[in-house]
């Protein structure tokens, strides 16, 4: 072979790409046109740019783009070639979303019918010096995927269109909070890669702490091209290398490097996310054929699933220390996830970082995300669930469809295996628990569901690429043989209190883990009135119902508000009310659920996030606002909490230190009227070791309400402001009053800073500061005030914002409101 280098070439074929629409139902304007198209992305980008659709999530316009999902559409670019000296010439696509057929030069070279996969093919045969033209001709997922449906024969569901007969993100069909879209396109890398001998094909890592050292393992598997001959992998990290020689007839070896002293990788709130840069380097004799590289923490992570006295405990340890999860649940964080970029990823994950949170469980109705997303985790210390992508359906076990699912599961485990902040793999959403309960085993009457998947493939692959990793057969699960969502016994999603049930009624479970639960509010407001422009604009507004997906979701929003607050009189007191019942209810479940620690050891709230501008379950809209929720995850999940609690017909407090230092104090007990009289007090030492709670009774005399429409009490811990209340009544069957509140607006770096006094009690005072200005942010909300009592909110915003426009009635905004009858 006469070769001047031996290194593998990749070059990105991300140039000169042009887009047409085949045959469906293609508006007259676009049938005729080429369309300049980026690579990666997908059509609905494509057409954006170039001003030929409307923007889906405004308005109906998802409906009226809705025919872009039964269209076929085709990609062309054409790129050089020579012969660069390499016998082998791989097109390699990291992802086609979905069903395609690529022709090279004319000559087909692949048929892709997965998204959660890349695919490699050797077009040496079909490549000609100069010119090439490469196409990329996809099929109309809609209609694909109910030929599909037909094929494999009906599956329940919970949505019409039939995505499990698909490998293509189930919500690109339309979810209870996402828009459909159903779009096509090369929406990964992808590229040509020339090679000789061999290549790396696969690198399975995995880095362990071995006392004040570390271990890094790669288990490497290689492609060899012609005749085996002697391969060399080097195995470096941070300097020290080890090498193994794989003979001629060897394509899978393991190679070991072992670290005098590193430092370990922790969760956020827990310690350092020390990162080591690892290189797998392939070689024959000195000539270097390829390399991989990748950065690994080192830390240790278990699941305590053994059962105990009251059940069965899903209880993680980093490091051997327990970690309470506090987590949330992550969607695509837009319906065109081509859109979502490194930064973007970052300014999310860092929201969610900020509001306390150290877990995400990338959701199995969604994507594999990129490798960018799983990066930030781990420097953050953002440890990540990774569902498999499977949710609230049954699947089809049969071919083509099963063999897709293992080529998929077998790359994704060893991509995310490698990353220090994967801490669960996952076999689906609710779909075990989806054929317990909700009528599936008479609608399947014997047809398969997906269960070879989760209790036998998923396992074994696990077990097989990435056996330091704990697998659970499903979200909800409940190990030995229980009803898979009990509460006793493992995960558990509550969703009874969303759908029928005041959310107070959180408090009647008493879980091990809860893996998903939550509450629905609009968007911010100035999310939503970009996204609707409605007049007038109502709950039910036209506008507004396209952008509601849940079942009678609004029907479930007015039930839930009425045992707490009255029907608001106008649509800007529908927002605040709607937004702060989210606030309150999920705030509820978490102090309830942090206050049986150790029993329960996490709860990861639905969601955090929204693909587009929507009335949903998330704590951070479809444009990045937050909404008053994602304040009360931030309070909630503070490492030290003080909430009041019922036990056994009596009232504790119950004290939740997250931190690594014991905690103690004094806390003061005050029962007292809204006008702000004390009406009895008392006080209790307390002493929480660290990573636990504790509860101290509250003394008979200060719990024993007298009027319960017009008293609260507080436990406060002395000296430091930190404190919980407890009120006796509902506040629309309490006294509360109108907010009594001066206000004073002063200018600072970069912002506002609002002081709010009280000269009455005032509750949930909350600045919906993106009114004011549509990048404005604060940094607190719904704090309760007594009488007397002063707080201080920061707020970033460019210039020119006017000072009263932050006070204003529309913007500061408190529970008081909510009280009074309309027009009282
Ligand atoms: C759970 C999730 C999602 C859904 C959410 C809200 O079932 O797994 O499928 O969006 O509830 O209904």
């Amino acid at each position: 072979m006469s070769t001047s280098h031996t290194t593998l070439m990749r070059r990105e074929l991300h140039d000169g790409w042009q887009l047409v629409a085949g045959s469906g139902p293609v508006p007259e304007s676009i049938a005729d046109r080429t369309f300049a198209a980026t690579v990666p992305g997908c059509v609905h980008v494509d057409l954006l740019a170039a001003d030929a659709i409307p923007d889906p999530y405004l308005d109906n316009n998802e409906a009226a783009t809705a025919w872009i999902g039964l269209t076929d559409w085709t990609y062309t670019t054409t790129f050089e070639w020579k012969a660069d000296g390499h016998a082998r010439q791989d097109l390699v696509f990291d992802g086609l979303d979905t069903v395609a057929t690529v022709r090279l030069n004319g000559a087909p070279v692949l048929h892709s019918q997965n998204q959660h996969r890349s695919y490699r093919v050797d077009v040496r045969d079909h490549l000609v010096e100069g010119t090439n033209t490469l196409e990329v001709a996809f099929s109309a997922p809609i209609p694909w995927a109910n030929a599909r449906s037909l094929e494999y024969g009906a599956r329940p569901r919970p949505y019409p269109l039939p995505y499990e007969a698909i490998r293509k993100s189930a919500c690109s069909f339309g979810w209870d909070w996402g828009i459909a879209t159903y779009t096509s396109g090369i929406w990964r890398p992808v590229a040509l890669e020339s090679w000789s001998v061999a290549r790396i094909a696969e690198v399975r890592l995995h880095a362990a702490p071995t006392g004040t050292g570390g271990r890094v393992t790669a288990t490497v598997v290689v492609e060899r091209d012609g005749d085996g001959t002697d391969l060399d992998v080097v195995l470096r990290a941070e300097g020290p290398a080890a090498v193994a020689t794989f003979a001629a007839d060897e394509a899978t070896g393991v190679v070991e490097l072992t670290l005098p002293e590193v430092a370990l990788w922790w969760p956020a709130g827990y310690g350092e996310q020390p990162l080591y840069e690892v290189r797998v380097e392939l070689a024959v004799g000195d000539q270097e054929l390829g390399r991989h590289d990748h950065r690994v923490g080192f830390r240790t992570v278990e699941w305590d699933t053994r059962p105990d006295e009251e059940g069965t405990p899903f209880a993680l340890y980093v490091n051997g220390k327990p970690v309470l999860v506090k987590g949330v649940n992550w969607i695509p964080d837009d319906a065109l996830p081509v859109r979502v970029d490194r930064s973007r990823y970052e300014r999310r994950l860092r929201q969610a970082l900020a509001a306390n949170l150290n877990l995400v469980r990338v959701w199995g109705g969604g994507i594999y995300e990129p490798e960018e997303f799983y990066d930030v985790c781990d420097e953050l210390g953002m440890l990540t669930w990774q569902d498999f992508l499977f949710a609230c359906s049954a699947y089809p076990e049969e071919e083509p469809l099963r063999s897709e699912v293992e080529a998929e599961t077998r790359e994704q485990i060893v991509r995310l295996a490698a990353h220090p902040s994967l801490v669960l793999l996952c076999g689906n959403n609710e779909n075990v628990w989806g054929h317990e309960d909700w009528g599936w085993k008479t609608y399947l009457d014997g047809a398969t569901w997906g269960a070879y998947y989760y209790f036998e493939l998923f396992p074994a692959l696990v077990e097989e690429l990435a056996p330091h990793v704990t697998y659970s057969h499903g979200s909800p699960f409940s190990p030995g043989g229980q009803h898979p969502n009990e509460e006793a016994h493992g995960t558990q999603h509550l969703w009874e209190q969303w759908n029928r049930q005041d959310y107070t009624t959180y408090a009647e479970h008493r879980p091990r883990f809860v893996a998903e639960f939550g509450w629905q509010a609009p968007a911010a407001w100035t999310t939503m009135r970009r996204a609707v422009s409605d007049e007038p604009l109502t709950p039910e507004s036209p506008g507004m119902i396209v952008h509601q997906k849940a079942l009678e979701g609004n029907v479930k929003l007015t039930n839930g508000l009425l045992p707490h607050f009255r029907v608001p009189a106008d649509m800007d007191t529908w927002h605040w009310a709607m937004q702060l019942n989210q606030a309150h209810a999920v705030g509820f479940a978490l102090d309830h659920f942090r206050s049986l620690l150790p029993r329960c050891t996490g709860a990861v709230v639905w969601q955090l996030n929204d693909c587009w501008p929507v009335t949903s379950w998330a704590a951070i809209d479809g444009d990045g606002r937050q909404k008053p929720l994602w304040y009360a995850l931030k309070q909630a999940f503070a490492p030290r909490v003080v909430s009041l609690q019922p036990r056994d017909g009596a009232l504790t407090a119950v004290l939740g230190n997250d931190t690594d230092e014991e905690w103690t104090g004094r806390l003061e007990f005050r029962r007292l009227g809204f006008d702000g009289a004390t009406l009895a007090e008392g006080s209790a030492e307390f002493a929480v070791p660290a990573r636990a709670a504790v509860t101290v009774a509250v003394p008979v005399d200060v719990a024993a309400v007298g009027e319960p429409a017009s008293e609260l009490l507080a436990a406060t811990v002395t000296g430091t402001g930190q404190r919980g209340l407890r009120f006796f009544a509902e506040p629309r069957d309490s006294r509360l009053g109108r907010a009594e509140l001066d206000t004073e607006v002063m200018p600072v770096d970069g912002g506002s800073e609002v002081r709010v006094t009280a000269r009455s009690l005032v509750r949930d005072v909350t600045l919906l500061v993106d009114k004011a200005h549509p990048d404005a942010v604060v940094d607190e909300a719904l704090v309760t005030l007594l009488s007397g009592e002063t707080t201080t909110f920061r707020v970033t915003h460019p210039d020119g914002v006017e000072p009263s426009r932050l006070v204003a009635p529309d913007v500061l905004r408190t529970a008081n409101e909510l009280v009074p009858r309309a027009g009282a």
